[in-house]
């Protein structure tokens, strides 16, 4: 609404689960948001979970008709493609740039770990060989280095070396968080909106 009334071209991203789906505040908002025509992109990952429920248990009907039935358009997409997601998510931000008002994404996905660190003996709700296959054939991060390697971008090599990268960045992003004292107690309103 900010980004409408000041004209500045922003777009918010609003992103949640599939779990989601299930509060009546969602669709409170989106029938608010397409009333007021405003750009915001509804980003659904649907990672087949919500905590320990498979959503086929929890979710009826149609995703993307839901959001239909209050005139947002959406669309949905393989979320483990990273230009499927891309491309898609750059036209639905086009949209609503231009006035379009919101746009649903809903994105096909899986949750490699449990719902919360705890969620660790999961068997009672979903198989070891459904994860062992998400986290290899459907990962997405290999999903695209092979394409990289495919179209010629990148090599293995190259690709080895950014992982390193990522992964010694991590690490110090990690030490430094763990060397830091912790903040003030007058810092605890800090960036809060409102
Ligand atoms: C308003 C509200 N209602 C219910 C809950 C309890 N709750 C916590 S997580 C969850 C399911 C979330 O599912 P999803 O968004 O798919 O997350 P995922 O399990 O994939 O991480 C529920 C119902 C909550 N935290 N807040
Ligand atoms: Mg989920």
């Amino acid at each position: 609404m900010s980004a409408k009334r000041l004209g500045n071209g922003r777009v918010a991203v609003c992103f949640f689960g599939d779990g989601a789906l299930g509060q009546g505040l969602l669709y409170e908002v989106m029938n608010m948001a397409s009333l007021w025509n405003l750009p915001v992109i509804y980003v659904c990952e649907n990672n087949l979970y919500n905590e320990y429920t498979h959503n086929s248990e929890t979710i009826a009907g149609d995703i993307l008709t839901r959001a239909k039935g209050f005139g947002v358009p959406g669309e949905s997409v393989d979320g483990q493609n990273v230009q499927a997601v891309y491309d898609t998510a750059k036209k639905l931000i086009d949209k609503a740039r231009a006035g379009g008002g919101p746009q649903f994404l809903l994105c096909s996905t899986y949750r490699f770990t449990g719902h919360h660190v705890g969620d660790v003996n999961r068997e009672y709700y979903r198989s070891k060989q459904e994860e062992q296959l998400w986290k290899t054939e459907r990962d997405p991060i290999t999903l695209f280095s092979n394409w990289l390697i495919d179209q010629k971008i990148a090599d293995r090599a190259r690709l080895d070396q950014i992982k390193s990268e990522v992964e010694a960045e991590m690490k110090k992003a990690v030490q430094f968080a763990m060397d830091s004292p912790y903040p003030a107690v007058d810092k605890v309103d800090q960036d809060v909106y409102a």
